[in-house]
């Protein structure tokens, strides 16, 4: 008989960079009733904290954390009243001008949160829209290769199409 493993994950990020979308797909992708491609998903914004449980397999559960990041001001009083096992950081990659905002709250988040940068995804979402930045040129601005010496994974993604939302998934389970 298998052990049941539950894992408590932290789901973070910008206004709108797409948590709660990409929350709804990877419950998809654990579930049997596929949502089609041309199937519009709508989100609203998230206020306060929202839990989503994702069954992977018989045994494994993952709790999804969400923060909303419209009280962002709060996320310290929440996250440091529990433990978790991952923290997945969403970035809008449509918006480069918010990068030195972003950094400094993850730089804030890595001193408050004890967890090792190998259990911290940022996830540059909205990848290949129009006006999105690519992963070089986002991680250059986040200044990923100095500040966590390439430690932390990065997965570009795109909510809306679903692209390398199986990648986003691998990460979670591994
Ligand atoms: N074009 C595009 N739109 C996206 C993508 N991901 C999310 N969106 C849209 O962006 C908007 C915000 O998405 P949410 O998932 O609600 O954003 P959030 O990060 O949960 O926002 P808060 O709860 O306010 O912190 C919605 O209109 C989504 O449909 C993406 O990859 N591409
Ligand atoms: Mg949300």
């Amino acid at each position: 008989m298998s052990d049941n493993i539950t894992k408590k994950i932290l789901v973070l990020g910008s206004r709108w960079s797409g948590k709660s979308l990409l929350i709804k797909r990877l419950e998809d992708l654990c579930s049997s009733s596929k949502i089609t491609n041309d199937e519009f998903i709508y989100t609203t914004t998230t206020i306060g904290k929202t839990l989503t449980l994702l069954k992977y397999k018989r045994n494994q559960t993952y709790e999804l954390h969400e923060l909303g990041a419209s009280l962002s001001s709060l996320w310290k009083s929440i996250y440091t009243k529990s433990d978790f096992d991952k923290i997945i950081y969403v970035i809008d990659s449509t918006q480069p001008w918010s990068i030195s905002f972003i950094l400094e709250q993850l730089k804030e988040i890595f001193e408050q949160i004890p967890i090792k940068s190998k259990n911290i995804l940022l996830v540059f979402n909205k990848a290949n829209e129009i006006n999105s930045l690519n992963k070089t040129a986002l991680a250059e601005l986040l200044d990923l290769d100095s500040f966590w010496k390439g430690e932390m994974d990065v997965i570009e993604t795109n909510a809306r199409t679903g692209m390398n939302l199986s990648a986003l998934l691998e990460w979670l389970i591994r």
